[in-house]
C-alpha cells in the first residue's frame, strides 16, 4: 500500500470543486487517512515546492498557493501515487486529457486545481510537512 499527499489548490477550493474532486478519489477506491483545510504560510509553501525554488515561476507559485485555503488529504491504496497523478492529468491543462481533473476543470498551468506527490520520497516528505502523526488515522 502507498500513501500520497493531495492538495486541492486555492483555485479549486474557491471555485467550489473540492467535493467533486474528493468524490473522484473516493470513487476510485482510495482510503482517506487525513484531511484538513489550511492556509499555507510562505515558509510552508516554499518548503513544499523546494524543488522548484530556482525556476522562473517560483515566486508566482508561492504567491498563488498561499493566496487562499487549500484542502490537504492523505490517500492510501495500491499504486496510489501513479494512479492519483493519472487522475490529475498533465501539469499543463493544455495537455490534460478530458476525464482527468485538470482536463475537466483547468485551462492554465498556474491554476491547475490539484497537487499530487510525484514519488514515494516526495509523498513521505510532503505528508510530514502537512500532517502530524496524531492527525492521521490508523491504516
Ligand atoms: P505537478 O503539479 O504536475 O507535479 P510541477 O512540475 O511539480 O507539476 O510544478 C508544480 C506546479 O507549478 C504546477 O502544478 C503548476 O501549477 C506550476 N508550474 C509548473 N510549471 C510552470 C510553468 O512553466 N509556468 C507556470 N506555472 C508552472
Ligand atoms: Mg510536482
Amino acid at each position: 500500500m502507498e500513501r500520497t499527499l493531495v492538495l486541492i489548490k486555492p483555485d479549486g477550493v474557491a471555485r467550489g470543486l473540492s467535493g467533486r474532486i474528493i468524490h473522484r478519489f473516493e470513487q476510485r477506491g482510495f482510503k482517506i487517512l487525513a484531511l484538513k483545510m489550511i492556509q499555507l504560510t510562505q515558509e510552508q509553501a516554499a518548503l513544499h515546492y523546494q524543488e522548484h525554488k530556482d525556476r522562473p515561476f517560483f515566486d508566482r507559485l508561492i504567491h498563488f498557493i498561499t493566496s487562499g485555503p487549500v484542502i490537504a488529504l492523505i490517500l492510501q491504496g495500491e499504486n496510489t501515487i501513479k494512479l492519483v497523478r493519472a487522475m490529475m492529468g498533465s501539469t499543463n491543462p493544455l495537455d490534460a486529457l478530458p476525464g482527468t481533473i485538470r482536463g475537466d476543470f483547468a485551462t492554465e498551468m498556474a491554476y491547475n486545481v490539484v497537487h499530487g506527490s510525484d514519488s514515494l520520497t516526495s509523498a513521505e516528505r510532503e505528508i510530514k510537512l502537512f500532517f502530524k502523526d496524531c492527525e492521521i488515522v490508523n491504516s
